[in-house]
């Protein structure tokens, strides 16, 4: 059978930076996220008896070894638990380029994982593919329930897993991503970045305050508290980027332009207009923002030389299979 997918992206705000499990892919500490309605990848899966090997496509390019390499051990995954030996043909479509810190892993991972588990008949519950998709990125499991989401440590595979959690919806959140200077892919990748994320000596504190905040989050969100919670999500950009700048060697992602988009930011609380900064690793800044100032954020932005383009998103739904298939 062949099966379509697709799957958002989304941004972390409590974030994942470093694995208790390399190999399962479990995170030190839990994590919160948006999923972004704007960035997302399709992904079409055929498994056929004919095929020698995995086959994988993306934009057009043909993957090499490595990533093939990455997306056979995933569907390996779902071929044992299907009962199944048969190669597969993956074709799919991003619609932002891929490593330029919009996440592209997450949103891969989670359609490869809806689509693939499609294709072999397997019904799987949202939890059970949130568990399947962090297996191939840690961040996937997050793009498989849609809205706002936590995506809880636990402490084995299947404890391990995203869901949604309430916010409130009269807040009319936007994600506003601010891409600084060139799209090019960033030179170290998540993997490897938080690979190291132990060397630096404030590693044990880091991970503590992650779970604090994740508790600080769901609490501003149930007594409504703007303010408070835009701090925690600039207390979390602060944390990730200490602890890659910290880390040995380290890791320093961002660029004039990424801390000229925060002052600008911090700038405009005098005018009572409130966009909160956060960043992944890369030097594009996300700004977290509710509706009725999207306009002045944005036009304020626009203004900083070497900001390259600006992408409103709301929030994303769930990861879906769709009818239009990519072959
Ligand atoms: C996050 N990031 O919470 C953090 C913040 C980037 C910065 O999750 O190794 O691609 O595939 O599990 O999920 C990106 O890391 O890493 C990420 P793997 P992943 O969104």
């Amino acid at each position: 059978m062949k099966s379509t997918a697709r799957a958002h992206s989304n941004i972390a705000l409590v974030k994942y930076w470093g694995k208790g499990d390399e190999e399962l892919r479990l995170p030190v500490n839990s994590s919160l996220a948006i999923t972004l309605d704007k960035i997302f990848t399709e992904t079409t899966v055929e498994f056929s008896n004919s095929l020698k090997k995995d086959e994988v496509t993306m934009d057009g390019d043909t993957f090499n070894e490595q990533e093939t390499e990455r997306v056979s051990r995933h569907l390996d995954l779902i071929r044992q638990r299907a009962n199944l030996t048969a190669r597969a043909k993956v074709v799919t479509k991003n619609n932002f380029p891929k490593g330029v810190g919009a996440a592209s892993s997450a949103s891969g991972f989670a359609a490869l994982s809806v689509a693939a588990a499609a294709a072999t008949g397997l019904k799987l519950s949202e939890k059970e593919l949130s568990v399947l998709a962090r297996q191939g990125s840690g961040s996937a499991s997050r793009s498989i329930p849609g809205g706002i989401t936590v995506w809880h440590k636990g402490d084995s595979s299947h404890t391990s897993f995203a869901e949604k959690i309430e916010y409130p919806s009269e807040w009319n959140l936007k994600v506003l991503l601010v891409f600084v200077g060139d799209l090019h892919q960033k030179k170290v990748g998540s993997t490897e970045g938080m690979a190291i994320a132990q060397t630096s000596p404030y590693y044990q504190i880091a991970i503590q305050e992650a779970e604090e905040n994740i508790e600080r989050m769901k609490k501003t969100f149930k007594k409504k508290d703007w303010l408070k919670c835009g701090e925690i999500i600039e207390a979390e950009t602060f944390r990730l980027h200490m602890l890659c700048m910290t880390s040995i060697p380290h890791l320093l992602y961002w660029r004039g332009t990424t801390v000229d988009v925060f002052q600008k930011l911090i700038a405009l609380r005098e005018e009572n207009i409130y966009g909160f900064f956060t960043v992944d690793a890369g030097p594009h800044v996300h700004v977290v923002c509710q509706e009725k100032d999207v306009k002045k954020i944005t036009s304020e932005l626009q203004a900083i030389e070497g900001i390259t383009d600006i992408v409103e998103c709301g929030i994303g739904g769930p990861a879906k299979l769709i009818d239009s298939h990519l072959f």
